[in-house]
């Protein structure tokens, strides 16, 4: 294995201005803990106590064992550590970003812990990242190492790897190392081993405001954005949302949804119970059978969904008598949940029902665990923070009365002022005083709950997954044949939305090949992500015009949409 080449410090990321963190540092919301020192802390205090259930990449891949370790909080520290040593050992150094893209495994933990321990800067890839993506993480922010599970999820990732290597090497670009986490580790630390504390990277007075991580967005407009966030920010709704969701060492919180999400990771998520010494268990599938039995056999207290995953469970649980009586919260967002669907969330599973309503951007919504049933129901909650400004607004910017829907707009202590390296999206996403443009459609109720209505972004929603509009519609013009590409999402009553892509053009698939099957197939081949393949493909000749000869694709869209919707 190759070792890392020194990287390029990351380019200048503004500090959030100074009136407004110092206001969020008085408010205590802003500390000086860095991840290193919060990772320590929290290793120091919670030794014997289990962290973490779950499967091992080195047991389970490429073999197929579904073998469960437990570790404790003493034994993640080891790993982490480890993982952290492995990393420096690569060339990894401080200030590096390091690409990390792990299913649900022991390592996901370790690593991600590890990659803090080393002074560097995670980047939350998804396993369901292709070529294209990966490239763009990389690529853009220059990433030392990637860490994968080669085999997980039936994936050749070393594969995937070389393919987005030899683009960035085209590019006259240095890739990552590939960091096999099926490989064992080494399995002793060097006398002189230190943990390395991050690096500023840039000119904010006080180090843990600094970027400390990469989330990522769907995005509306090309690839997936990176979303830079810091320390003091990150662990700030991590703690708050952990008082919120009263997240506890009692707590046992089940892990399906893909880890590295912001969701998963913090709301309050894997960190929110590392922070109280909790337990997490992490599903090797997200099927509602596995689940059960996890929730039993772990004494699981609370959960975090997707809508179409609750509905899953809702409907296994009404084929056969359930007894969970353990589990005391069912966290949903991601996506609407239907107010049909959440009343019956209670009396079936027998939980609370959370509604969370986030972005990885930052502002957080949530349902608080005593709301009455209605407000449970009907809404998406209410901010983290008293700081949280939210503003309503019509087309034209102005904020709208009280109770009619508008875009919402948002500023506060975790939420993001720029993306990272996408000036044009910025220009967009952002308004001049610092508000981030959501592009979602929201009432506002007087006792400032507010609840989703819909959305004005180029933006389809699969289950909580993400998919800009141009990004799939740029690839597909693409195709040999194809004129015009316009992506739709159709309203699906399991998964929220579908893909649904229409060409417009003279395509012929090769003998034999249905036509869907054929462009998923192109599309994979050009690097795109699986998660943005489409569901259905229509073919059109040429866009139906209307009475004065325009093509609206707005219309289209709509159009489509009520036609195709669950078919
Ligand atoms: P991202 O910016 O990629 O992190 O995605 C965040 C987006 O997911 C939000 O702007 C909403 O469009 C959507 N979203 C998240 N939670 C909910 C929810 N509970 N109900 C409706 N939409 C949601
Ligand atoms: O969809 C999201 O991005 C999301 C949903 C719930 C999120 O980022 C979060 C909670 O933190």
């Amino acid at each position: 294995m190759n070792a890392a080449t020194r990287r390029p410090p990351l380019a200048p990321i503004a500090p959030i201005p100074e009136e407004f963190a110092s206001r969020y540092r008085a408010q205590g919301y802003y500390t000086e803990q860095t991840f290193p020192d919060f990772i320590r802390q929290v290793l120091e205090s919670y030794g014997d106590r289990t962290a973490a259930v779950g499967l091992s990449t080195r047991r389970t891949y490429p073999t197929s064992s579904t073998d469960t370790v437990s570790w404790t909080y003493r034994e993640l520290g080891e790993q982490a550590h480890l993982a952290a040593h492995h990393l420096r050992s690569l060339g990894v150094l401080p200030g590096d970003r390091v690409l990390l893209q792990l299913p649900n495994t022991l390592e996901y933990l370790s690593y991600t812990l590890g990659v803090f321990l080393a002074g560097a800067l995670p980047i939350f890839a998804l396993p369901k990242h292709r070529a294209r993506d990966l490239a763009h993480f990389a690529g853009s922010t220059d990433a030392a190492a990637h860490v994968f599970a080669q085999g997980a999820e039936q994936t050749d990732y070393r594969q995937i790897y070389r393919d987005y290597s030899q683009q960035l090497t085209d590019q006259g670009k240095t890739p990552p190392v590939a960091v096999d986490v099926t490989q064992a580790l080494p399995n002793t630390l060097p006398d002189s081993w230190v943990y390395d504390t991050p690096i500023a990277d840039r000119s904010a007075p006080v180090l843990s405001e600094n970027t400390a991580l990469f989330q990522l967005s769907g995005g509306t407009t090309g690839l997936s954005k990176l979303i830079p966030r810091t320390h003091a920010d990150y662990l700030y709704s991590v703690r708050a949302s952990a008082d919120i969701c009263e997240v506890s060492g009692e707590t046992v919180n089940l892990v399906v949804l893909p880890a590295a999400h912001n969701f998963t990771m913090s709301s309050p998520g894997i960190l929110g119970s590392f922070y109280r010494g909790a337990t997490l268990v992490f599903a090797h599938d997200p099927s509602p059978q596995t689940s059960f039995e996890l929730i039993k056999t772990h004494g699981v207290t609370q959960v975090s969904l997707v809508p179409p995953l609750v509905q899953s469970w809702l409907t296994l649980a009404t084929r056969r008598p359930l007894e969970l009586p353990s589990l005391k919260v069912i966290q949903v967002g991601g996506a609407k949940l239907a107010p049909s669907v959440a009343e019956r969330i209670g009396p079936v599973l027998g939980a609370t029902l959370q509604q969370v309503a986030g972005m990885a951007e930052g502002l957080v919504n949530y349902t608080r665990l005593d709301d009455d049933p209605a407000t449970i129901c009907t809404t998406q909650g209410r901010p983290i923070s008293s700081d949280d400004e939210l503003l309503v607004v019509d087309t034209q910017g102005a904020e709208v009365e009280a109770g009619l829907a508008g875009e919402l707009l948002t500023r506060g202590p975790y939420t993001i002022r720029a993306y990272y390296g996408a000036q044009t999206a910025n220009r967009t996403s952002f308004t001049e005083d610092g508000f981030y443009r959501t592009g979602d459609l929201v009432i506002r109720h007087p006792d400032g709950n507010i609840e989703m209505v819909g959305r004005i972004k180029d933006q389809i929603n699969r289950a909580g997954e993400k998919i800009a509009t141009d990004e799939l519609e740029d690839l597909a013009l693409g195709l040999e044949g194809v004129q015009d590409a316009i992506a739709v999402g159709l309203p699906d009553s399991q998964l929220g939305e579908k893909i649904g892509l229409v060409l417009v053009g003279q395509l012929v698939p090769p003998a034999g090949q249905q036509a869907l099957a054929w462009v998923r197939s192109e599309l994979r081949q050009r690097g795109l992500s699986d998660f943005k393949l489409p569901d259905r493909v229509f073919i059109l000749e040429k866009l139906p015009l209307t009475t004065v000869g325009k093509i609206s694709r707005k219309d289209l869209r709509a159009q489509l949409a009520r036609e195709f919707s669950d078919s």
